[in-house]
């Protein structure tokens, strides 16, 4: 690069990423091929509009490369044309999951999802969040002993505030989800039912966990974290909704689309119909919960006893008796184990230095790490934190 200054903080980021042990659940890394369809020329090129339907011209290539990205999104799913749209244009979960909204429920209207503490995302209502701004969130947790989901008391919620669309679907909840009941919920109260899968859509393409496309509406999800793609999100409508959806993301939120971050989804999900990718799915889940059984043996509270999924919660504090989340993922840190720090259910703390820390496994296992590397690594961070 004749760019020294920024060539050398790429070769710095790459050594760093060399050298440590990722657990951030929500982070993966790449083939060479996505690397290569993302730095590519694609990047120079406006497309704005949808296939067939643009505002610029020279777009024959890019319309190949989208429309192929979409028929692979439904095919990675398992989707028929006749029943699903998708769109690829999202430029992250957060648009997503705000251009769903926009075209879903009306202004003020009331959006139902999970509490930020209990695991639910900052675009499912939340205060801070354009999402609970502009909507009003309709709360959810989990049961303060079990941890889980008690989906009695959702269907209380529901059935008293009748949301207009119910979000199901986490960023730090370590259990499967049911997703019928979810379904049964939003039938019973007349609210469309998002699905937001961000965080397990490669271990649902995988085969190892139940699929919510059956039962939702709609589903949203990033791309690059256990689907194992580039930073990007796609949107997947029953045909009823996608013009609706189709129009919020453009014109309603977004510009032209990322041509190139479009392709490296397209190559990302061919990876993701592989046979290699539901060997690397299994071996995802089958890693969290053995670095789940392991830290339980070693005296950790784990949130909800454990985990279904790649992502394990673990309570540092412990009621005062460990350490703090922020304390934890610092002390990981000086010795190149990168975690965040996570509230927990109920948790006392400031999201600033909450009571946990979230740990994952879709990275360390696309870097071929197995069950005894992670019996190793619980008991590396049990000695850290205890240290
Ligand atoms: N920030 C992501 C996560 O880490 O789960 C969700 O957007």
């Amino acid at each position: 690069m004749k760019d020294k200054e920024i060539e050398q903080l790429i070769s710095d980021e790459k050594k760093r990423q060399k050298k440590i042990i990722n657990l951030i659940a929500s982070e993966n890394y790449v083939s060479d091929d996505v690397l290569k369809a993302l730095g590519s020329p694609l990047t120079n090129k406006y497309a704005e509009g949808y296939p067939e339907a643009r505002y610029y011209g020279g777009n024959e290539v890019v319309d190949k490369i989208e429309s192929l990205c979409q028929k692979r999104a439904l095919k990675a799913f398992k989707l028929s044309e006749k029943d699903w749209s998708v769109n690829v244009q999202p430029l992250s979960g957060s648009p997503a999951n705000l251009a769903v909204y926009l075209a879903l429920v009306p202004m003020s209207g009331k959006i139902m999802g999970m509490n930020l503490s209990d695991g639910g995302h900052l675009t499912h209502g939340h205060k801070v969040s354009a999402t609970g701004k502009f909507w009003q969130q309709i709360p959810f947790g989990v049961d303060p002993q079990t941890e889980v989901l008690d989906y009695e008391i959702v269907r209380e919620i529901a059935q008293k505030e009748k949301p207009a669309l119910i979000v199901a679907g986490f960023t730090a909840y370590p259990r499967k989800i049911d997703w019928q009941k979810f379904r049964d919920i939003a039938d019973a109260v007349g609210a469309i039912l998002m699905v937001d899968m961000s965080h397990i859509a490669g271990l649902i393409a995988g085969g190892v966990y139940t699929s919510p496309f059956p039962y939702a509406d709609i589903v949203t999800t990033t791309v690059h974290k256990t689907l194992r793609g580039p930073r990007s999100a796609m949107i997947f409508s029953r045909l009823e909704y996608s013009t609706k959806i189709d129009k919020a993301v453009f014109p309603g939120l977004q510009g032209g689309p990322h041509i190139n971050q479009i392709a490296a989804t397209a190559v990302a999900l061919r990876e993701a119909m592989g046979t290699d990718f539901k060997i690397y799915a299994k071996q995802v889940v089958k890693n969290a919960q053995i670095l789940a059984k392991e830290l339980k043996s070693l005296g950790w509270r784990l949130v909800s006893g454990g985990t279904d999924s790649h992502l394990i919660l673990v309570d540092t504090w412990m009621n005062g008796a460990g350490i703090s989340g922020g304390m934890a993922s610092k002390k990981l840190e000086q010795a190149g184990i990168i975690v965040n720090k996570n509230t927990i259910p109920g948790d006392k703390r400031s999201p600033t230095d909450p009571s946990g820390i979230r740990l994952g496994t879709a990275g360390v296992t696309t870097l071929g790490k197995k069950e005894k590397d992670m019996i190793k690594i619980a008991h590396k961070i049990n000695f850290l934190l205890r240290n």
